[in-house]
């Protein structure tokens, strides 16, 4: 049967422990196949949890392979004291293309706002892009209506598919495999983002089976 709590972590990770204990704010987007930015987001320092979905449609019930009129976004939980809504975007800006739309809606730029602040600000973010570079801004600032969690094999989708360490987690971590921060950390880093000495720490932290660590360290 699957276990359904996170391992503990042997050593200190503060930024983990910090942010395990943080009240979360929430931001939501789409920015091209959603298997990427829940790996970049997952490493960056303050996120406490990613998760992967659809949403910005209407179509009830959207899955993968009856998406309707929805998109792939990461939803990004975040803990405001060591990060806020603006940190978020610029890794937004930076990492899809909001020149050009996408000829897929599953696959458009859109910032999909949990409220009138964040919709403030991101729509200031894009009006700035376009004064700054004269080019027209393709990407969508909108108001999030409801969120559909996607099916398991795409949640920390970078590292379930690491060889090894990808079943090995799913069997400890079970349910909780998707909501952990350490799990959206080491999808970050099997991804090759974040900075080798975190890595490094979070590795020696890590509570788990020698192969698990063995396989880790040999990528980080
Ligand atoms: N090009 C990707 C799309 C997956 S993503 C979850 C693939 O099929 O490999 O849309």
């Amino acid at each position: 049967m699957a276990a359904s709590r996170e391992p503990a972590l042997a050593g200190s990770v503060d930024d983990i422990e910090r942010a395990a204990a943080a009240e979360t704010q929430t931001a939501t987007f789409g920015m091209g196949c959603f298997w990427g930015p829940d790996a970049r987001f997952g490493a960056m320092e303050g996120v406490v949890r990613t998760r992967v979905g659809y949403a910005g449609g209407t179509t009830p019930d959207p899955t993968y392979h009856a998406l309707g009129d929805h998109t792939e976004v990461v939803q990004v939980e975040y803990d405001p004291e060591q990060l806020s809504y603006d940190d978020l975007l610029d890794v937004f800006w930076a990492n899809h293309a909001w020149a050009s739309a996408s000829p897929k809606r599953q696959y458009r730029g859109v910032v999909l706002a949990h409220d009138d602040g964040q919709r403030q600000t991101a729509q200031r973010r894009r009006d700035a892009l376009e004064a700054e570079t004269g080019q027209n801004v393709a990407t969508a600032v909108e108001t999030l209506d409801t969120f559909y969690t996607a099916e398991d094999y795409h949640q920390k989708y970078e590292l379930r598919s690491t060889p090894v360490v990808g079943d090995e987690l799913d069997a400890i971590y079970g349910d909780a495999f998707a909501d952990s921060t350490v799990t959206a950390r080491l999808n970050g880093f099997v991804a090759g983002h974040g900075d080798p000495e975190r890595r490094a720490v979070l590795v020696d932290a890590l509570d788990l089976p020698e192969s698990v660590l063995e396989e880790l360290r040999r990528r980080f």
